[in-house]
């Protein structure tokens, strides 16, 4: 699939120093260690409606990863899906009497424009669930002969991954059974359908339904995917085991993360899947976590069509911390768009206060995983003695506190480069 625009990235004085972020699997604040290309999967959007502020959130908070990494002085090999079948697809669909595929499509593009006024640094490879059909088949025979699934005894062809063969299950996030049980059945599980060997097996394939799309599937059952294998087989295809950070919201933890993993385990016989699973937290709306199926969302697409600056937006977003769930507000918006003429004020002059250790600054709180608050507190000392005019004063260090700001927290400050 097409991704979308790359921003610019001005190069800064370097290098950076080495990320640091919490991993769930392992339950503390870890050093990540990529070779000289990182590599991350973070999960993509299942496009039946447009992208609210907190799908903004963890894409930012992933972006934030992308940057630090680069600046450390590491290339990022960055892979992104969308689920572009699934259940939630085609029941909006059938809703308004629309084309799933055409919903699909719109949503994607909307998703696309989106994230490029946002300035998120687009995946090296952004592949649909559709595109991956072939890999995921070949990856549910490969389980089935290996008798690790199996087909439901009950006619409809649907396929079953056997998690009490699976030797990593529960890892990541590391839930007991109660708990597993309770998410499984909460977001898209099925732990009271009869027939299965273990309440907690996820579907690898669903057997062809009346009136559902439907493709060749494993061993000619047509059908279609299950979700958790959708990621598996993509970040197999594309960076392979091992990878660095596996990332998306809190609310993948589990079930969709448990199982990516051990569908990727199972499949390749080795560990783990990822070394670190990090989670952004949810963004919420009066008291309610944000979510299409709730209804209480604030759109990015419509906050820009009424003439919201994007980078208000993501500062916005980054003013809190991604571990913290956090409710959007109006005053948040406020807040962000003041801070940002103030920082565009500071940068338009020629001579400022020192860049140096506010670079230094900026990089060592987003490195103490991604610590956005700290740094934008950091920003501000500069930006408020720089207009105060106090501090020694630099010539050319706002110039270079606008390259910083841009290539750390993404977020476009240079009066040169500002519309209008
Ligand atoms: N397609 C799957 C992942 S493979 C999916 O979860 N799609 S989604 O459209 O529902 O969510 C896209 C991303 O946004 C996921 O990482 C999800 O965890 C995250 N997300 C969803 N709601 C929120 C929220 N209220 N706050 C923060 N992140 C959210
Ligand atoms: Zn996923």
């Amino acid at each position: 699939m097409l991704a979308w625009p790359a921003p610019l990235l001005p190069t800064i004085p370097g290098p950076g120093p080495v990320l640091r972020l919490f991993d769930t699997a392992r339950g503390e604040v870890v050093t990540t260690e990529p070779g000289p290309v990182a590599r991350m999967y973070v999960c993509g959007i299942t496009p039946y409606d447009a992208t609210h502020l907190g799908h903004a959130a963890t894409y930012l908070a992933f972006d934030l990863v992308n940057r630090l990494w680069r600046d450390a002085g590491h290339a990022v090999h960055y892979v992104q899906n969308v689920t572009d079948i699934d259940d939630p697809l085609l029941e909006r669909a059938d809703r308004d009497g629309e084309d799933w595929i055409v919903l699909g499509m719109r949503e994607t593009a909307l998703f696309r424009e989106d994230m490029t006024a946002l300035r998120v640094l687009p995946p090296d490879n952004y592949v649909g669930a559709v595109a991956a059909i072939p890999l995921i088949v070949a990856h549910v025979e490969t389980l089935l002969d290996e008798g690790l699934a199996y087909v439901l005894d009950d006619g409809t062809g649907d396929v079953y991954h056997d998690v009490a063969q699976a030797s990593g299950f529960g890892e990541e996030s590391g839930y007991d059974e109660t708990t597993m049980l309770a998410l499984s059945a909460e977001r898209g599980g099925d732990p009271d359908r009869p027939g299965k060997r273990n309440r907690l097996d996820p579907l690898l394939w669903r057997g062809a339904r009346e009136g559902e799309p439907s493709w060749a599937g494993p061993r000619g059952t047509a059908g279609r995917p299950g979700w958790h294998i959708e990621c598996a087989a993509i970040a197999l295809d594309t960076i392979g085991m091992g990878f660095d950070v596996q990332g998306g919201g809190s609310d993948l933890v589990f079930p969709h993360h448990e199982y990516s993993a051990v569908h990727a385990e199972a499949l390749t016989a080795t560990k783990p899947f990822a070394r670190a699973y990090v989670h952004a937290a949810m963004i919420g709306l009066d008291g309610e976590k944000m979510s299409k199926s709730r209804g209480n969302l604030v759109f990015v697409s419509k906050l820009r069509g009424e003439g919201v600056d994007p980078m208000a937006i993501r500062l916005a977003l980054l003013s809190g911390h991604y571990r913290t769930d956090r409710a959007w507000t109006p005053d948040l918006l406020a807040d962000a768009e003041q801070r940002l003429a103030t920082w565009r004020r500071a940068v338009a002059r020629a001579a400022g206060a020192p860049a140096a250790p506010l670079l230094s600054a900026l990089r060592e709180r987003l490195a103490d995983d991604l610590d956005s608050p700290g740094a934008i507190a950091a920003v501000d000392a500069w930006a408020a003695a720089t207009l105060a005019g106090e501090a020694e004063s630099d010539d050319g260090a706002p110039a270079v506190v606008a390259d910083a700001v841009d290539a750390l927290l993404g977020i476009e400050v240079d009066p040169a480069l500002q519309d209008g």
